[in-house]
């Protein structure tokens, strides 16, 4: 049996196309049922859902073969999970955006940061802002938050805020303005090391597939 962790939502929704691509057919849409492990058409393929950074998690520790999960997810990390026993095999080039610093809307991020005053930043990304800002040379102090960071900067919880961003819209809405890309994000797929070399044909031949699945939908 292989076990593929995905998460609910753009992640599942991204990875169908190229499961379909590869042969294989998801039997149960997660937004309709409740079952957090489904079946494919392939006997010998299965999804399990999970949160979308805890795909990791499953993966590392072989609760699943291979996931999908975001880049942000994987560098993120949390300081001793951070990527250890995991291959990042391919870039699925699915479930695109960029990470990204926004201010209020007339707040000179500019003026602050060649002033060297300090900047308070909302994120849950601390770890990747605290290396963004540390290799600009800008002194910064983060704010870790799990949701809505949208909303610090309106509230003066903080000056910024390190988030993803696709269309834009969300920081429209809430009269914020993007200031500085960070890094270009997308899903990759990863695989449990120790699986690769148990199950080395079948991995093999999935990993191709999905391959093979992207060349063609680039
Ligand atoms: O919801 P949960 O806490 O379980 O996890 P999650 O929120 O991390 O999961 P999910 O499914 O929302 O995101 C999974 C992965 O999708 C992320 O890890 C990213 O790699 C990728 N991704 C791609 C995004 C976006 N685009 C995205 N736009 N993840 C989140 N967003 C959010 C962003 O945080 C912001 O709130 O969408 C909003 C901005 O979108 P726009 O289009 O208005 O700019
Ligand atoms: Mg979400």
């Amino acid at each position: 049996m292989i076990t593929l962790a995905l998460s609910k939502g753009r992640i599942f929704d991204d990875s169908l196309p190229l499961l379909r691509a590869a042969g294989i057919e998801v039997l149960e849409d997660p937004e309709k049922s409740r079952k957090l492990i489904i079946g494919t058409s392939r006997p010998d393929v299965r999804v399990v859902l999970v949160r979308a950074s805890d795909v990791p998690t499953y993966v590392q520790h072989g609760g699943a073969d291979l996931g999908v999960a975001g880049l942000d997810v994987l560098l993120e990390g949390n300081g001793e999970q951070g990527g250890a026993g995991l291959y990042r095999v391919l870039d699925l080039n699915i479930a695109r955006c960029r990470l990204s610093v926004a201010v209020r809307e007339g707040f000179d991020y500019a003026a602050t940061v060649k002033q060297g005053s300090r900047l308070k930043v909302a994120t849950k990304y601390t770890h990747l802002a605290r290396q963004f800002f540390a290799s600009k040379g800008v002194h910064v102090d983060l704010i870790k938050l799990y949701g809505s960071m949208e909303l610090a900067p309106l509230t003066g919880l903080a000056d910024a805020i390190v988030d993803l961003v696709s269309t834009g819209s969300t920081l429209k809405a809430n009269h914020l303005v993007e200031v500085e890309k960070i890094m270009d994000i997308s899903s990759r797929l990863v695989v449990n090391p120790a699986a690769l070399k148990l199950k080395r044909e079948p991995l093999r031949a999935l990993i191709d597939a999905f391959e093979a699945a992207v060349g063609s939908q680039a």
